[in-house]
């Protein structure tokens, strides 16, 4: 069957039972316990919510249902034989906890292109803004401006019956996944390229069009697009923008309010501003530095960072103590695709000497990258140079994930 919503109705009666039998077999069961260093360190360790589209191991990373990022490369459908997986697929997965056929995949890239329409409003809500506003303000804006067309508020105000909820929840969820790249390209157009919007190419599946509307057609970057998208949807439940977003859909906010305030975490510089953060510091360091750094200058500059009383972006996590898996699969796209640029290879050099600095000072749990110390040098080699702009590409792609736990625990009530 290529129809998602048939697919999801079909699921929902036994992911009620199999709640229903958690509740009555396992309710009362202890998950630990709560002691002031937990509730001093922000709930880290505390298993506070029920995540089922995700289970991020300490030391194995991300799994989406089950499956690692290898695994999804392996198994979900690619626009090319070996090629990234596509967006779309990811999405089918998180939401049935099943993997997709490349005719489901296409059919569901054709119901989101249907759906990328923006109403004229949201632009004249950009426009207002100064030029000069972060990209994230921007983009947070369109996202309030998108609400007014919620299916899920209209339904709601209308009486709709509780066990109805989750039909108008799935359909703000994909037209808000389909709006969102529209938005934000536009957003990068205004910003960087005098407002000179490149329309979408309805031929391209959701990853590679993002790339085409920011204006990059690379096959190599429509490629990282996929990628890229892919593997920022979802990291369980704990981060900022995932409880933050789950949280406020508790209250029966719809998926827009929801997704505006799980931006407004991203955006965090602790969290998914890191992305811009780490960019930004590397070129301080070539600044300073020049491109041939070598590992003794790094060394300094880590130190100089760290005395200074600044973090050193793209290191450290708040679950994880291995390397990230998402860091990994961006350094085996940067061996394949740009093994000799020096960015790289400054990360490279990076990936050996800060972990020793961070175990050094003995406080850090986690000395090794994160997602974030890898992703701005791909997308600058390929000519997205903005740094600024990088978490709005995060936040489109964290919408997957919001949207899918969000349906998730609806089909649960
Ligand atoms: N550089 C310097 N100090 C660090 C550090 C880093 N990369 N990572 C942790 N620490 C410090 C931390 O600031 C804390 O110091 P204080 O006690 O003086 O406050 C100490 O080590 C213990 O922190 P922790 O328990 O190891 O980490 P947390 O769980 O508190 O925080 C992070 C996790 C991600 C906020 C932290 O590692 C950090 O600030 N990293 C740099 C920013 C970054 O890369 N964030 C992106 C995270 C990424 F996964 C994402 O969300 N996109």
């Amino acid at each position: 069957d290529l129809d998602l919503r048939a697919q999801l109705k079909e699921l929902i009666p036994e992911q009620q039972e199999r709640l229903k039998k958690i509740k009555s077999e396992y309710g009362k069961v202890q998950l630990g316990n709560i002691t002031v260093d937990m509730v001093l360190g922000g709930m880290r360790g505390m298993i506070g919510l029920l995540w089922e589209i995700s289970l991020l191991d300490p030391d194995e990373g991300i799994r989406f249902r089950g499956l690692s990022i290898p695994e999804c490369q392996k198994v979900l459908p690619a626009a090319k034989p070996g090629g990234e997986p596509l967006l779309e697929g990811l999405l089918w997965l998180l939401l049935t906890g099943k993997v997709p056929t490349t005719e489901q995949v296409n059919a569901l890239s054709k119901e989101l292109r249907t759906r990328a329409i923006i109403p004229d409003h949201v632009y004249k809500a950009i426009n207002a803004l100064p030029i000069t506003a972060h990209s994230m303000t921007q983009f947070t804006t369109s996202v309030m401006a998108l609400q007014v067309q919620s299916e899920f508020a209209k339904a709601y105000e209308s009486g709709i019956h509780k066990s109805k909820y989750w039909e108008p929840t799935f359909e703000d969820s994909l037209s808000l996944i389909a709006q969102l790249p529209v938005v934000a390209a536009y957003i990068y157009r205004r910003i960087y390229k005098n407002g000179e919007v490149v329309a979408a190419d309805e031929s391209l599946d959701y990853g590679a069009n993002f790339a085409h509307m920011l204006g990059f057609d690379s096959p190599a970057m429509q490629e990282l697009m996929r990628l890229y998208v892919t593997i920022h949807t979802d990291h369980e439940g704990g981060n900022v923008s995932a409880h933050t977003g789950h949280l406020v859909a508790s209250a029966l906010s719809d998926p827009y309010l929801s997704f505006a305030v799980a931006l407004n975490g991203v955006v965090g510089p602790l969290h998914g501003l890191a992305n811009q953060e780490v960019l930004l510091w590397i070129k301080s360091v070539v600044d300073e530095c020049g491109e041939n750094i070598t590992k003794d200058q790094l060394k300094d500059y880590v130190w100089k960072t760290l005395n200074s009383g600044k973090v050193v972006p793209g290191f450290g996590h708040g679950v994880l103590r291995k390397t990230d898996p998402r860091y990994m699969c961006q350094r085996e796209f940067a061996l394949k695709h740009l093994p000799a640029d020096p960015l790289f290879q400054l990360v490279s050099k990076l990936y050996e000497v800060v972990p020793p600095i961070l175990t050094e000072l003995g406080k850090v749990k986690n000395p090794w990258p994160n997602v974030d110390a890898h992703s701005g040098v791909l997308l600058n080699y390929y000519g997205l140079t903005e740094a600024r702009y990088y978490t709005v590409l995060f936040g489109v792609s964290r919408s997957i994930g919001i949207c899918s736990q969000l349906n998730n625990s609806l089909v649960l009530l």
